[in-house]
């Protein structure tokens, strides 16, 4: 790396979090079953412990996103939760509700075609939105499992009028610090027609919603053909993207550590991010979140890889030259123009990752020191230990 490519390099850094997610840490399965660990967290302190411990580590996840139902209980004090994360050095990050397991949900949420299920989904929505308000989170993130498995099984227009209804009066509930994120997903678990299927769908219902509606990408929910980075430019473009879940994939939604199939991917994401920020002369607010939920890999290891491979991808982005890019399109260079973006994504940027961590005082090797602590080992003894006195079989619901 040139001094020029080390400081840009390290300046991009600077400017890069991302939030883990609590379900990230507990015990979650496939579709068709669940495979234990000893050191999984076993509740929301549990959780902010691992979250905690993944930010001392990398230095750049400092929030972590929780999961209403399944890290708030009903009458629960949000801001003892906000202190709990807070003796852990980290800050709640987006608030998911959870609108897709009560029994309630069978024909959807805010898409169902019974108001009082809609005014349930709704209210819950609304108590999610005081949860951030409590803990000063600035992100309500929104994902339905909503739609339909068979043609002609429900109304599509109608569905898709219902959410219009919901988000909007979901938007009116905003405080002036919080953003709503709407995500799409193509299938599962819906396998007809899901009712925000894809970006565009979630574009006009955000757009429908309010100024403070954005879209949200989880990089595992396209089909596989699909360029998430030009869906990624016209948000940009539009002002409309508002966050990330990151995951990697083969197939579908399979949640496999950032990086781990295609990096390239995400380097290309990450481009148009710094392209849009060197054009406009200011670098967009978004929201890079991790969903991921790991059956194999120790859900930490799984965390840490994909916060550091995240960062050196962010890093090696920002090292394309705009300028000769630029340069390069104005003459339909097709060569030249590519072959900036395979220089960057080639460029080893471990030197500077090494020399920003060494400057914040971090590990240079994150996972490699969270295994000399030993956390995941004493964590599991203890969680074991506990499980038992609680009298708790591992399993039951999805996290
Ligand atoms: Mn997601």
């Amino acid at each position: 790396m040139t001094p020029a490519q080390l400081r840009r390099a390290r300046e991009a850094l600077d400017t890069f979090t991302i939030e883990t997610p609590s379900w990230g840490f507990a015990d979650t399965g496939t579709r068709f079953g669940k495979f234990f660990q000893d050191a999984a967290a076993i509740d929301l302190g549990d959780k902010l412990a691992d979250g905690g411990h993944v930010h001392a580590l990398t230095g750049c996840c400092p929030t972590i996103a929780v999961h209403v139902l399944w890290d708030f209980k009903p009458g629960e004090d949000p801001k003892a939760v906000a202190r709990l994360a807070r003796r852990h050095g980290v800050k709640i990050g987006a608030i998911n509700p959870n609108l897709f397991q009560d029994q309630c949900y069978k024909w959807g949420s805010f898409g169902n075609n019974d108001a009082a299920v809609r005014a349930h989904a709704l209210q819950h929505c609304y108590d999610s939105v005081a949860i951030g308000k409590a803990v000063g989170s600035e992100y309500l993130s929104l994902w339905f499992a909503d739609g339909t498995n068979y043609p002609g099984q429900g109304s599509i227009r109608e569905r898709k009028q219902n959410f219009e209804d919901s988000l909007r009066a979901l938007h009116r509930k905003l405080g002036p610090k919080q953003t709503m994120l709407v995500e799409y997903k193509p299938f599962e678990p819906a396998f007809y027609a899901t009712d925000i299927a894809d970006w565009g769908m979630a574009y006009v219902l955000a757009k429908k919603a309010g100024p403070r509606a954005k879209v949200l990408v989880d990089t595992g929910h396209h089909y596989a053909a699909q360029n998430i980075e030009q869906i990624v430019a016209w948000l940009l473009d539009e002002d409309m993207l508002g966050g990330f879940h990151f995951n990697d994939r083969r197939y579908a939604d399979d949640d496999l550590t950032l990086g781990s199939i295609d990096p390239y991917q995400a380097f290309r994401i990450f481009h148009e991010i710094h392209f849009f920020a060197s054009d406009r002369g200011r670098m967009p607010k978004i929201a890079y979140m991790i969903d991921q939920c790991h059956n194999e890999k120790p859900k930490i290891e799984a965390t840490i890889e994909t916060v550091v491979m995240a960062q050196a991808l962010y890093a090696k982005a920002a090292l394309v030259d705009h300028d000769a890019l630029r340069r390069a399109q104005a003459k339909n260079n097709v060569v030249d123009a590519e072959r900036l973006l395979q220089r960057a994504f080639a460029t080893d940027v471990t030197p500077a990752l090494h020399a920003w961590r060494r400057a914040n005082q971090l590990p240079v090797d994150p996972l490699l020191e969270h295994r000399r602590t030993g956390y995941a080992r004493a964590a599991a003894t203890e969680r074991k230990r506990r499980r038992r006195e609680l009298g708790l079989v591992q399993g039951g619901s999805f996290a």
